[in-house]
């Protein structure tokens, strides 16, 4: 039987204006160096590059109340939104290279407007669903999910370019997983929103793949809505992916990463992927930035497909005995 190869559009957004370290824009250069588009390609998959995105420089850009580089990342996820419309009008599977998780933001906004509805998997350290008034740092990469969710619509003050922002995300088809560092008011968010969570306790507890298996459930039980996987870095253990810019101890290990993105592919159902916060200028050796590229790619191919029990494409033969 002849399966359709899996198209998938590969958009690029040096971008890092959403935290205040410097290197994270070097992230799509460097997944793409590591031979991301050959390995999905010799996978089976049909890929395009859509190049990296070209971003508008913002001069002046003053904080509002807390919150830093507010135009910046407003005008960089417009268009980083439009890109990844255009992607999934073409029928491809969208993969965004941050990047800081600011960049969510446009990435899911785009892909919700390509397809209508769409259902949320967020693997991090973070949750990443602070307002512009309860975050501390004003970071805009610890905030993406707040802009996104129709039920927090309400906290959200008017910024300058972010009024072509419509929420787009409900509670209810939000899942996290690999969460161990989140501040009060987003914990709260969480618990009054009863969005499902699986923190590094529930994945000690009841092991990845029942978590993956509960995610799954969850997911599919109602309305089979597109997955929109925002794979942040940081997710992963420090000892495995150091080259990030908010390492938090006790993450996910290298097997439990890609089992996620295992179970997640196998559902059939994912139609955009975020591989985020990859930052080459955090890693103290070659080394480890090498591992935490290499990590990133690995996680990209088991999004589509790869499995370590191995593949083999649909026709294979074997070479005839002469
Ligand atoms: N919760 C903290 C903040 O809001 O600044 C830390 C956020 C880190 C976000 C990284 C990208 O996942
Ligand atoms: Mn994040
Ligand atoms: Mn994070």
């Amino acid at each position: 039987a002849l399966r359709p190869r899996a198209a998938v559009g590969v958009v690029g957004a040096p971008f890092s204006r959403g935290q205040p370290r410097g290197g994270v824009e070097g992230g799509p250069d460097l997944i793409r160096a590591a031979g991301l588009l050959d390995r999905l390609n010799q996978q089976g998959c049909e890929v395009k590059d859509y190049g990296n995105v070209a971003f508008e420089d913002v001069v002046v850009d003053e904080p509002i109340g807390r919150v830093k580089c507010v135009r910046a990342v407003g005008g960089a996820n417009q268009r980083l939104s439009e890109v990844v419309q255009a992607v999934k009008r073409d029928g491809r599977t969208s993969v965004m290279l941050g990047g800081d998780h600011s960049l969510a933001i446009g990435s899911v906004h785009g892909h919700a407007a390509a397809v209508g509805g769409v259902a949320v998997v967020w693997v991090d350290a973070h949750a990443d669903v602070n307002t512009p008034l309860s975050s501390h740092t004003g970071n805009l990469h610890g905030q993406p999910m707040s802009f996104l969710l129709h039920e927090l619509q309400h906290e959200i003050p008017v910024l300058p370019n972010f009024s072509w922002i419509k929420p787009c995300v409900w509670a209810k088809d939000l899942v996290y997983v690999g969460l161990r560092d989140l501040d009060p008011a987003e914990h709260y968010i969480l618990k009054l929103l009863g969005v499902k969570v699986f923190s590094m306790t529930d994945v000690d507890h009841l092991g990845v793949a029942r978590v993956m298996e509960e995610t799954c459930e969850y997911l599919c039980a109602r309305v089979k809505k597109p997955i929109h996987l925002s794979y942040d870095i940081d997710a992963i253990d420090p000892s495995v992916a150091p080259a990030t810019g908010t390492p938090v101890v006790g993450g996910l290990t290298y097997r439990e990463g890609v089992y996620i993105a295992e179970q997640l592919s196998q559902t059939g159902l994912l139609s955009a992927v975020d591989l985020v916060e990859v930052n080459p200028l955090r890693g103290q050796t070659e080394k480890e930035v090498q591992a935490t590229v290499g990590t990133a790619v690995d996680l990209l191919l088991a999004c589509f497909g790869r499995l370590r029990s191995g593949n083999h494409p649909p026709g294979f033969r074997l070479p005839e005995s002469p």
